[in-house]
């Protein structure tokens, strides 16, 4: 076959650095230097994607979200937007690891045999990168896999994650009965813009939200944006961007960012925020965010996304019941085992919602939240969205309100359906979510924070000479260790003496560590926990 010669002449440019790759949770990460070869492949394997489902529109996103700017990473997204099936994951490393040129070849027309994917069908990728240096370099790599194995392409240059999301969403959806939207980047600002305005009817946020844009790709792209946002005092929203120098590309996730926000639990230094000023903060990608404020007695406080997950429930629950649908939707939200257990709690007690608990990782949480109509999920540090299922969507669609109260409600609800990003966890698509909930609940950053009170809680990293001894057993959404042996016993026997004691351990996916979550009625005994749990891992 032609293109087998081509393959093989597009990968000598590319050649494997000896280095053992992985595709984990957030795609391939790491030096950029390292990964020429690894988006090379992941080209190839996009496009054998497509040719497996019938040449359906496929994404590389090339960025390295939160990570140093010196970092990079290529990730895949399938055709409703969502993360890369699991069992492809491994098909993904298999390739990245072929040591030679024709090793690469000869797994790549096994893996077509054994996928069933003919190598001569029609094929179809999208791409886009963040802002990081390499990313054009790597844009390169990418091409030269495309062109050799065969696949049509669409460059769609610097993109938030999300919004790549949202294009093949758009592309695969085109023409049939659930298009998601116009796919270009123009008809994503359109998209949002349009029902946030709807969803701000008579409304107004009070005071101004900053908006710190990690010095990456978010910072342009929200200024885009906000174009397309009311303005004034008909929905009005006062955005102030910061951070949002992507010039310097050294300055990426320097000191600021919602991981920075989130894991130093301070505002970035640079912040001119004054006491009880609305703050968020996006990651390098945007595909995360976090809010915060510092209050009266200068005190940082953060709202992460248990807040916002719960923030969202309760209003999505009580227009739901506002517009006489409570009972047909089916809404719950899910979590990690790193959800504060007082958010949990309230969610349970006081909204008398459905918690679902899995594993840590967006395609696990959005897995579980497909089986609700309404499923509500967020990870602690800020990634997240809500999902309605085909069936929500139908019954809001078809729905006769019964007064001008219910009609109001659902009116809200379908805007809802618009303005958050259902195909994944959208930095500016939550923060508008938000913003639209402070206006209808007329609240302030503390009274949000008021809603309940976190358990104290301390998260250590644990430097082990293995962390592939520990292993989780299954079914428990990694809270509970199957090995090393022994040591879930101890936990158990150490959370037993602690006034509302919770604490697990588990081998990070990310990094070369085991984490050690706990959390305790009181912040001297939470400490003590997570102290002594990380002595036994230790
Ligand atoms: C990845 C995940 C993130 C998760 C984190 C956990 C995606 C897109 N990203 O960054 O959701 O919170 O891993 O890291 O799924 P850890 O395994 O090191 O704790
Ligand atoms: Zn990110």
């Amino acid at each position: 076959m032609a293109s087998n010669k081509m393959i093989l002449e597009a990968s000598a440019k590319h050649p494997q650095p000896g280095t053992a790759f992985q595709y984990g949770t957030a795609g391939f990460r790491m030096k950029a230097d390292l990964l020429d070869s690894v988006v090379f492949r992941v080209g190839l394997l996009a496009a054998l994607r497509s040719r497996k489902l019938n040449g359906q529109t496929i994404g590389v996103m090339i960025t390295a979200s939160h990570n140093p700017p010196v970092d990079n990473g290529v990730k895949l997204v399938d055709p409703m937007g969502e993360m890369l099936e699991g069992s492809w994951e491994p098909h993904a490393t298999l390739l990245a690891n072929a040591k030679t040129d024709q090793e690469l070849l000869d797994t790549y027309n096994w893996l077509a045999r054994e996928v069933k994917a003919n190598t001569d069908a029609p094929a179809h990728v999208i791409f886009a990168r963040d802002t990081r240096a390499s990313g054009p370099r790597l844009v390169e790599c990418l091409t030269d896999a495309l062109k050799a194995a065969g696949a049509e392409y669409t460059d769609y240059k610097i993109l938030t994650t999300p919004q790549l999301h949202y294009l093949v969403r758009c592309v695969n959806t085109k023409g049939t009965q659930y298009e998601y939207g116009e796919a270009s980047e123009e008809g994503y600002y359109k998209k949002l813009g349009e029902a946030f305005k709807t969803a701000m009817t008579h409304r107004k946020t009070s005071g101004s939200v900053t908006v710190d844009c990690a010095n990456g790709v978010g910072g342009p792209k929200l200024r885009e944006l906000i174009k397309y946002l009311p303005r004034g005092a008909e929905g009005g929203v006062d955005i102030k961007v910061v951070n949002d120098d992507v010039v310097n590309p050294d300055i990426l996730n320097s000191n600021c960012g919602a991981d920075y926000v989130k894991t130093q639990q301070r505002a970035p230094p640079s912040s001119k925020a004054n006491p009880m000023d609305r703050c968020c903060s996006l990651d390098g990608d945007a595909d995360r965010v976090v809010y915060y404020f510092i209050d009266e007695s200068n005190t940082f406080r953060l709202l992460d996304g248990d807040r916002i997950a719960t923030l969202a429930a309760s209003f999505i629950r009580d227009l739901a019941r506002g517009a006489g649908l409570l009972d047909e939707l089916n809404i719950g939200v899910v979590q990690t085992a790193y959800a504060n257990g007082a958010s949990t709690n309230f969610v349970t007690q006081n909204l008398k919602l459905p918690v679902v608990c899995t594993s840590t990782g967006v395609k696990h949480l959005h897995h579980a939240a497909m089986r609700f109509d309404v499923g509500v999920y967020f990870e602690a540090n800020g990634h997240g969205t809500v999902i309605f299922s085909d069936r929500a969507l139908r019954t809001l669609d078809k729905y006769e309100p019964k007064s001008p109260a219910q009609h109001d409600a659902l009116k809200i609800l379908r805007a809802l359906t618009d303005l958050i990003n259902q195909a994944v966890g959208d930095a500016l698509s939550d923060m508008l979510l938000v913003e639209v909930i402070l206006a209808h609940k007329s609240i302030t950053v503390n009274e949000w924070l008021n809603t309940y009170i976190d358990l104290p809680n301390r998260l250590v990293r644990v430097e082990v000479p293995d962390r592939n001894n520990f292993t989780t057993v299954e079914g428990t959404a990694e809270r509970r260790l199957a090995s090393p042996a022994k040591v879930q016993q101890l936990i158990d026997e150490l959370v037993g003496k602690y006034k509302q004691g919770r604490a697990f351990a588990r081998a990070s996916g990310t990094e070369d560590a085991v984490r050690v979550y706990a959390e305790a009625s009181t912040r001297a005994e939470a400490d003590d926990l997570a102290s002594k749990v990380a002595g036994i891992v230790r």
